[in-house]
């Protein structure tokens, strides 16, 4: 294998590419080349404008970890961060202050947003900003691709007893930043997501791909975004390459995140095997080959199987870049020798 493409979100995703490209270095993922390439589809649907600037969490958060500029603890952001800006703007009484802008993002921000206005794609301004925090380390071995070029927005509708309909509609970040998911989400509105188009480059890397995974990152408001990306869904059932997942779900809840919170609002089982069943098998007009679900969650296995997807119970806490390494040569070989559909 020498392409590789990965739908990933935020923290969970980024965790999971760290140790992807630390196995793939050190020849740990069985057939697959130590020069293979990684092309990862990023959601930009937790993307937001706050003070007039263009933040796009998820691209920030795996190119900041593929470039070791990630705070470790926080899972977002730069480390060594100062937070002046974000203080001097409370100090002027400018809201909102519950999202935590640091001064060294704020660059990364800066450069973003203008670069839009001068006419940039997010796909250009993205390419801009990894030639400093991915190609000294991965040269062109890694690719960071948004899912789309366009403005999709996750917002979330929540009870509110002092609104007359009962309800009102809070973006994505602010569900989760200022309510941490605190509340359930009734309903979820992917504002723009139906009229998106892929960024340039998605179709292709997925069906070009010798090996599409699904990182343990958010089913719904991460991967299940970029698969709402007209097109996309469609790609990922018409490729070549073998189509393997690892649950966000270890013994029936999130590790870290929002996912129980998400799978509950579109009404999916939150376990291992209902997650792999809502992602649905290749061979049943669903995506997946393969599921690798945690050892918590082994007797779940035969009921994963039983709907036409591969799997098999291994650790999956990404406790450091070997852990993590190896549940990728596992996602490998469960799916390694998988015959591409159009030979089945
Ligand atoms: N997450 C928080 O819990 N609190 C924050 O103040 C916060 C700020 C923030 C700023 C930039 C950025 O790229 C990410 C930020 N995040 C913050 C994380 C963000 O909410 C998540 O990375 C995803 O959007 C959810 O997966």
């Amino acid at each position: 294998m020498r392409a590789i493409t990965v739908l990933s979100g935020g923290m969970g995703g980024a965790r999971f590419l760290q140790g992807l490209c630390h196995g793939i270095r050190t020849g740990a993922l069985p057939g697959v080349a130590p020069d293979a390439t990684v092309t990862v589809i990023a959601n930009t649907a937790d993307d937001l404008w706050i003070h007039g600037l263009k933040v796009c969490p998820d691209l920030d958060t795996v190119m900041y970890t593929l470039g070791d500029g990630i705070d470790l603890d926080r899972g977002w952001g730069r480390r060594d961060e100062t937070w002046s800006v974000s203080t001097e703007l409370a100090e002027y009484g400018v809201e909102p202050t519950w999202f935590g802008l640091g001064d060294r993002d704020v660059a990364t921000h800066l450069v973003r947003s203008q670069m839009l206005d001068a006419g940039y794609s997010l796909s250009e301004v993205t390419g801009a900003l990894c030639r400093r925090w991915l190609t000294p380390t991965h040269g062109e071995r890694v690719r960071l691709l948004p899912m789309t070029d366009d403005r999709v927005e996750t917002h979330v509708a929540i009870a509110d007893d002092e609104s007359p309909s009962g309800r009102r509609v809070v973006h994505f970040q602010e569900y989760w930043v200022r309510l941490r998911a605190g509340v359930p989400a009734e309903t979820l509105v992917f504002v723009g997501l139906d009229d998106s188009a892929p960024a340039p480059g998605v179709i292709d890397a997925i069906t070009d791909a010798d090996l599409v995974i699904l990182p343990p990152s958010n089913p719904v408001v991460s991967v299940g975004t970029i698969l709402g990306v007209p097109r996309v869904r469609e790609a990922m059932t018409a490729t070549r390459a073998p189509v393997v997942g690892l649950s966000p779900i270890v013994g029936g809840t999130h590790v870290r995140g929002m996912a129980e919170q998400m799978l509950t609002s579109i009404g999916v089982e939150v376990s291992a095997a209902g997650v792999g069943l809502h992602y649905g098998a290749r061979t049943a007009d669903g995506i997946l080959d393969g599921w690798l679900v945690d050892e918590a969650d082994a007797e779940e296995v035969a009921r994963v199987e039983a709907a036409g997807i591969a799997c098999r119970a291994v650790p999956l806490m990404m406790t450091d870049h070997d852990a993590t390494a190896a549940m990728a040569a596992a996602a490998v070989d469960l799916v390694g020798g998988a015959t591409p559909r159009d030979q089945v």
